[in-house]
């Protein structure tokens, strides 16, 4: 069916999204607003002339950028609900992101705190080792493809230009000069070929010193003194930076690939450590009308938000008053399995888990996820421990109240003793500085 218009001259696209304002131009196409009729939910919806595609010679990538999207579900990079197409149209209904792009923000507002930088960071960070880990390398890494959703969560968008590993040649690696001049990774303009991470990683280093500084750290009209500029780090260092973040920007912005700092090692530096502030004293006030558990639990259907503790979960977490064995079979709402972890939180859900997820990348990779979404995370170890079975942990997101969320940590396979101490050696001391309060870790008694 061809796109056709409503009574109100809106554009109705297959008769199913409703097309609204413009609110961006990707690589290759408009993204509108647009509503879904049958749901009513709002996404985006970028439209994509074939014709110009073809003549780019582009026709391949619109579909690599397909299949790549549906490789990379992961909270911090826009989601593909759908793929539509016409004659001459090819249509992707994404996942609509609210807060605009993170290059908006600044060029309004300028450059941010070292605090609010790390929380982009992070989780900038969080979707390109998660977009990596499957062979995903981005190519177009910049603060006009971060947008912003309404709790101030960054999601990578436009995977217009990405890569696949299956795309290196037989030196192993990528050949297509591609990206924007001033967020591009030297090596890719020198022409000889280039690691599609390593690249990634120097166009986070532009990002973060973009953050940081409010202006880029290379610009020029001329490629040729740019490139030269990158070569010897000719950049500017602003002495309001602080010495750790200049060290970190010092490490992405190595322009020797083989030396510069990789995800593992970028994790363990100090500036990336460093705990979140702690956030004002929550004001324990009526929740907003809608806001009811029975409402939030409705919604959490199709929009999968945490799920809504309600009064006995809320009552079976006051210490001395845990009745949780009385009503549930471990459904992660009473005290945490022996040696397990439970903590309050105001941090998004989204962000629990990119950190969780983050967790497990900074762990030298011998565990991986198996599952995630905003209700949770589970993660699995590559290989078999102790007793020959495989460490699994499930991490539970739960709404207690507008904003403050609990986490429940269990095991969900594997050996006891290797799970207690995964969770003392690696889980709390990650999350920490994310904990607003914490349960009681004592082994239930029998
Ligand atoms: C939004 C809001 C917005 C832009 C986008 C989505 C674009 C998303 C996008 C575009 C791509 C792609 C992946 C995501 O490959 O301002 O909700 O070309």
């Amino acid at each position: 069916m061809e796109d056709g218009v409503a009574a109100d001259g809106k554009s109705v696209l297959q008769g199913r999204y409703e097309l609204g304002r413009v609110l961006g131009h990707g690589n290759f196409g408009r993204v509108h607003a647009a509503r879904d009729l049958r749901t009513g939910r709002g996404v985006a919806v970028k439209v994509v002339a074939k014709d110009k595609l073809e003549r780019a010679g582009m026709a391949e990538q619109i579909k690599r950028e397909i299949a790549v999207m549906k490789m990379v579900s992961h909270p911090n990079i826009v989601e593909l609900h759908e793929v539509m197409a016409t004659r001459s149209k090819i249509y992707l209904a994404l996942e609509l992101v609210r807060g605009g792009e993170l290059f908006s923000r600044i060029a309004r507002e300028g450059r941010v705190r070292e605090d609010v930088a790390r929380r982009y960071f992070r989780q900038l960070v969080s979707a390109v080792d998660f977009c990596h880990g499957r062979g995903v390398f981005h190519r177009d890494l910049k603060l006009e493809n971060l947008l912003l959703d309404e709790a101030g969560n960054l999601k990578v968008a436009d995977f217009g230009l990405s890569a696949l590993a299956g795309h290196a040649r037989s030196d192993g690696l990528l050949h297509t000069a591609c990206g924007t001049p001033s967020y591009v990774a030297p090596e890719v303009l020198g022409g000889k070929g280039y690691d599609g991470a390593k690249a990634d990683l120097w166009s986070c280093g532009v990002i973060l010193y973009v953050l940081l500084v409010g202006s880029l750290p290379f610009h020029e009209d001329n490629l040729m003194v740019m490139y030269r500029k990158m070569q010897r780090g000719e950049f500017l260092r602003p002495p309001w930076v602080s010495a750790d973040a200049r060290k970190l920007i010092g490490g992405l912005l190595d322009p020797n690939p083989s030396t510069r700092i990789t995800v593992a090692r970028l994790v363990e530096t100090p500036w990336y450590q460093k705990p979140l502030p702690v956030l004002p004293p929550l004001n324990l006030k009526e929740p907003a009308p809608g806001a009811t558990p029975d409402a939030r639990r409705a919604s959490s259907d199709d929009k999968l938000e945490p799920e809504v503790l309600n009064a006995f979960h809320l009552i079976s977490l006051a210490e001395g008053f845990d009745l949780s064995p009385l009503f549930d079979q471990g459904r992660g709402v009473g005290r945490p399995s022996a040696g397990g972890v439970r903590f309050v939180t105001r941090e998004a859900a989204s962000s629990v888990v990119s950190r969780l997820e983050s967790l497990v990348t900074g762990r030298g990779a011998n565990m991986r996820v198996t599952k995630s979404g905003s209700r949770g995370v589970r993660m699995e170890a590559a290989s078999r421990g102790r007793t020959g079975a495989r460490l699994a942990v499930a991490a539970e997101i739960f709404s207690m109240a507008p904003s403050v969320l609990l986490v429940d940590v269990k095991k969900d396979g594997g050996d006891t003793m290797e799970y207690r101490s995964f969770c003392s050696e690696e889980l709390r001391p990650a999350l920490k500085d994310i904990v607003w309060a914490s349960g009681e870790d004592t082994p239930r008694a029998a």
